[in-house]
């Protein structure tokens, strides 16, 4: 590692040869590979982007000039060669390094990322800035084939193609989403994959007219008139884009040249570079698809197969069953069959499965309209990117009263990713939509029963909420009830739902220890909330704590005191603990439930606490 140890800044690399940059890729792959094999991260998307981050490296100074990442997790690169190498041993750890860009972090980071298709809108409004306020400096953003599939990504590349600003668009085009990409674009894009020989013989040909301009304009617009009568459009450059490719992703030379090329000409230009996902990893290579995202693993081995069995494996499973008895459900992923545990569906049921693309908006407003037509559509979608689709709900799904299910997946923090994929917004912005049931299961029989509620006994948009990972020590099923009584008590009543009960029953039984009897109530459906047992709990005890990984604004602990007060029922104690309206950063999940407030432990010390100054009233304290 000789020559990446002498990296230290992006310096370093403009000042290196040929030779030493291959030495250096092929390096900094073997970095890649060992450092994530240890602490886990995303890998595949990274082995294919080392020579095009070098490269952009090359001709672009990051200090000063912007370079915006699309989603993000392909910004390992960059961050290794921007003096970050050593803190990859805390890679995702809390307080540790990223996994995804933070300006907070390096001044080469230009934006946060984590979600997908807004970086040529993020990079345009750069550049229009750059412009209004007369400055130098450079825009390049860089988007993957399966980030062009979310639609946000044409707002920004029908308004930038149009704006007449230096602007570059690094298309990185692997052929890959997580999964195979899908529709139209990846299509497209395929077509356009003609040979790099091509784009050679277009450099040489450029070079040898350089010298008779005019000759080269006049021939050059003699071919575009005929190339846009009788071939087949470009998207990008029908949006007004100069489109140079495809190129090479992997030999670096080529891409210095064209990036040189596309900064020099100082209009709105699109780089297509073919890149492959995983290169330099057999295993990576082979199955870019399981090395997208991995946790710790042998590099001999590579990443195991049988993964734990968790919430989306039982989700999965459940929804699978149940369509083989009914024909009328259909399953919608947003790019993330695998994820969401729709794996088994997509086989058995290709006909009723439907990969959308990195689309949540499309997804939520198709199923409105399968709905309307008499399917019984379930759109499987994490937390954090069902935010994409919150009009959509409003709009086409709950203002007709649609049957639409929501299997929100990864609800609740989610660890490594951590801000921008922590599922912490969803119970707020679900309950705020009108005609929508939340269901929250704690186990996976509830998630199985109370999927067959919402598909089955609900009438209108209903949503299924479940975690990350797997289940806890609870796993009785009290489905049957939207409320359910699991411990009872006199001096302190705990209310939660989700695998969070778990939490709240160690907390019992840990205040049982100090002689506290505490009640336990598990809120099944927290939309609608039925607050009756909850409140009959209080005029017993007077005292209330509730526990949600969730942020405060909305949460069911402030509902709860809500009704309270409606009531006319003046509590003793009462605390609501949440993540407050914080940005919840990176870290294991355990950690950052500790670090919140949100263990066992420091909701059984909550509780203690009222039992020493009882008077105290002690609300929502947990802001940040
Ligand atoms: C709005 C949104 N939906 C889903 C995801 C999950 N996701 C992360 S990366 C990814 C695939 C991105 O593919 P591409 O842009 O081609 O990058 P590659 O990994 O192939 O380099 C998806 C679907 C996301 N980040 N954002």
């Amino acid at each position: 590692m000789n020559i990446l140890r002498s990296i230290k800044s992006p310096k370093d690399v403009k000042a290196l040869t040929d030779g030493e940059l291959q030495i250096l890729s092929s390096e900094i792959r073997g970095f890649l590979i060992d450092s994530v094999s240890k602490t886990g991260g995303h890998l595949a998307s990274n082995l294919g982007a080392v020579e095009l981050t070098l490269a952009l490296h090359r001709i672009y100074d990051t200090e000063n000039d912007r370079l915006v990442f699309d989603v993000g997790h392909q910004s390992y690169v960059h961050k290794i060669i921007t003096g970050r190498r050593e803190d990859f041993k805390t890679l995702r750890k809390l307080d540790g390094l990223s996994g995804f860009p933070k300006p907070c972090e390096s001044i080469h980071d230009a934006a946060v990322a984590g979600h997908a298709s807004s970086s040529v809108s993020v990079a345009l409004g750069m550049a229009r800035a750059r412009t209004l306020s007369h400055e130098d400096y450079s825009v390049v953003a860089v988007i993957g084939d399966g980030a062009l599939t979310g639609g946000a990504a044409y707002e920004g590349l029908c308004d930038a193609g149009q704006s007449k600003e230096p602007l570059v668009v690094v298309l990185n085009d692997n052929g890959m989403s997580i999964d195979s990409n899908v529709g139209a674009i990846s299509a497209m894009l395929s077509s356009l994959r003609v040979k790099p020989g091509y784009f050679r013989f277009k450099r040489r040909y450029r070079k040898l007219f350089s010298h008779f301009p005019a000759l080269y304009n006049f021939n050059h617009s003699v071919k575009e008139w005929f190339k846009r009568r009788l071939l087949p459009g470009n998207i990008f450059d029908d949006l007004g884009f100069h489109y140079l490719g495809p190129v090479d992703g992997h030999d670096l030379p080529q891409l210095e040249a064209v990036i040189g090329w596309a900064k020099e000409l100082k209009v709105p230009v699109l780089v297509h570079v073919i890149t492959q996902k995983g290169r330099g990893y057999s295993y990576a290579e082979k199955e870019p698809e399981a090395y997208h995202g991995v946790d710790a693993f042998d590099v001999v081995c590579g990443v195991e197969k049988c993964e734990k069995f968790g919430f989306a494996d039982a989700f999965g499973s459940a929804l699978t069953e149940l369509a083989e008895m009914d024909d009328k459900i259909v399953a919608i992923t947003a790019a993330m069959c695998g994820g969401t545990g729709l794996t088994e569906f997509s086989k058995r049921f290709p006909e009723r499965f439907f990969d959308v693309g990195i689309a949540e908006q499309h997804a939520a407003a198709m199923a409105a309209g399968m709905a309307s037509r008499g399917a019984k559509p379930v759109f499987a979608v994490y937390s954090s990117f069902l935010q994409r689709a919150y009009d959509m709900l409003i709009h086409d799904v709950s203002l007709s009263k649609l049957h639409v299910v929501l299997a929100v997946d990864r609800a609740g923090i989610v660890g490594h990713d951590g801000e921008t994929h922590q599922g912490v917004f969803d119970v707020s912005f679900l309950c705020s939509v009108p005609n929508m049931a939340v269901f929250c299961p704690s186990n996976f029989a509830e998630l199985r029963d109370m999927l067959g509620f919402a598909i089955y006994r609900v009438d209108g948009p209903v949503a299924v909420r479940y975690p990350r990972g797997g289940e806890g020590e609870y796993i009785q099923n009290s489905a049957g009830a939207p409320v359910a009584l699991l411990r009872e008590g006199n001096d302190v009543t705990l209310v939660g739902y989700g695998v969070m009960i778990n939490n709240l029953l160690k907390a019992a039984q840990m205040l049982e220890k100090e002689g506290i009897s505490a009640e336990v109530i598990k809120i099944n459906l927290i939309n609608p909330l039925d607050t009756e047992m909850v409140l009959r709990s209080l005029k017993k005890t007077g005292r209330l704590v509730t526990a949600e990984d969730v942020c405060a604004f909305g949460s069911v602990g402030s509902r709860l005191l809500a009704a309270c007060a409606e009531n006319g029922i003046a509590l003793r104690n009462a605390k609501t603990l949440d993540l407050g309206n914080g940005i919840v950063a990176h870290g294991s999940v355990e950690e950052l439930l500790k670090q919140k407030g949100l263990d066992a432990e420091s909701i059984a010390n909550v509780a203690k606490s009222f039992f020493k100054n009882p008077a105290d009233v002690i609300l929502g304290e947990n802001d940040g």
